[in-house]
């Protein structure tokens, strides 16, 4: 039995695919398309589904282009789990990879089992049952870098910073000549990046690897903006999908067993009937949408100030770094963004 909100969601779905709602000339705009490498610790957490989903509908909008998929935790099931949602949605073929890095978080975390589920359910669709046989994440990274436009890339960043670091630190190889911090001055136009806390504090992703945290934070030679705890932590997303009734929709999957279900919600996870904190999915809008789109943005930068993994925000006017702040209100964002992860994908129509 299908919410109200959820009703209203798939009605006003139907009349965009109609071209009822005027969004579709306003989405696509004539632009060009934002390309993105996807950098995810899928498993975690599950609002990395709903992040990954978010971008495919963008794709399939024609906002976007995605580059490559790549997981920046090791010795678990994230590839596939991203495999299985990049085959969902007829990309069966970006580019995926994993870090090798001596210092990637590791291991599979409490709710890894609804990701090994994926598995089991939606067999054939995925190349790298162990995430640790999938491609080195550096040697994507420098490929797809190397073969786009100067200046055309935007990094979204999910989860640890491990991958940021040692892209930097790469050498020159049969991809580019070029250095990895050269390359990525070359050819990254920003990075979007899920981390840190504000105004000063310990986060999950920066401090899952915190040596990697601050020398990527220090040395990325361009823009970066933070989507911080703070701003995602008081977004929701993902009820509606996961009360969509789609049965073999990996990303419905994964919010339906992540999800209390409604009766069972009480006066402590209240905040559950709206869906999920929505840290990866509000990353992605930004990537894409730009941060403008639904956001203000704070001049400064964030820097690592121990080994542990605490960070502190500085203020400065003439970065080129910024972290966003709310604009639009949280039920704005969040009807944005489950009107995203509802949508059919594109080749479900074809
Ligand atoms: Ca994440």
């Amino acid at each position: 039995m299908k919410s109200g909100p959820v009703v209203s969601l798939l009605a006003a779905i139907a009349a965009c695919a109609a071209g009822l709602c005027g969004c579709a000339t306003a989405q696509l705009g004539g632009g060009e398309k934002v390309k993105v490498v996807l950098d995810t610790d899928m498993i975690s957490d599950f609002d990395d589904m709903g992040a990954l989903a978010m971008l495919h509908a963008l794709a399939d909008a024609g906002e976007c282009e995605i580059l490559a998929t790549i997981s920046c935790t090791k010795d678990n099931g994230s590839v596939a789990a991203v495999e299985i949602c990049n085959a969902y949605y007829g990309r069966p073929d970006i580019p995926v990879g994993c870090t090798k890095a001596p210092g990637a978080v590791s291991g599979k975390p409490w709710g890894h089992d609804k990701f090994l589920k994926l598995q089991k359910k939606y067999p054939g669709t995925f190349r790298y049952a162990d995430s640790d046989d999938a491609p080195d994440a550096v040697d994507v990274y420098r490929r797809v870098l190397a073969a786009q436009p100067d200046g055309s890339v935007v990094v979204c960043s999910l989860g640890f910073l491990t991958n940021m670091r040692t892209l930097l630190e790469s050498k020159p190889d049969a991809h580019s000549p070029l250095s990895g911090r050269d390359l990525v001055k070359a050819k990254v136009k920003k990075w979007v990046a899920m981390a840190c806390f504000y105004p000063y504090g310990r986060e999950y992703n920066s401090a899952g690897d915190a040596e990697s945290s601050r020398i990527a934070l220090r040395d990325w030679p361009t823009p970066i903006v933070i989507t911080d705890f703070q701003y995602g932590r008081h977004l929701y997303a993902g009820r509606a999908v996961a009360e969509s009734g789609m049965e073999d929709n990996p990303v419905a999957d994964v919010f339906r067993w992540g999800l209390e279900p409604r009766e069972k919600i009480t006066p402590t996870s209240w905040d559950q009937l709206a869906g999920h904190p929505s840290w990866d999915e509000s990353a992605v809008l930004i990537a894409v949408r730009g941060e403008d789109s639904i956001c203000a943005v704070e001049r400064g930068y964030y820097e690592m100030t121990d080994d542990k993994g605490n960070d502190t925000w500085r203020y400065r006017l003439d970065s080129p770094h910024c972290r966003v702040l709310p604009k639009l209100s949280r039920e704005e964002v969040g009807a944005i963004m489950d009107e995203l992860m509802l949508r059919p994908p594109l080749s479900a129509a074809q």
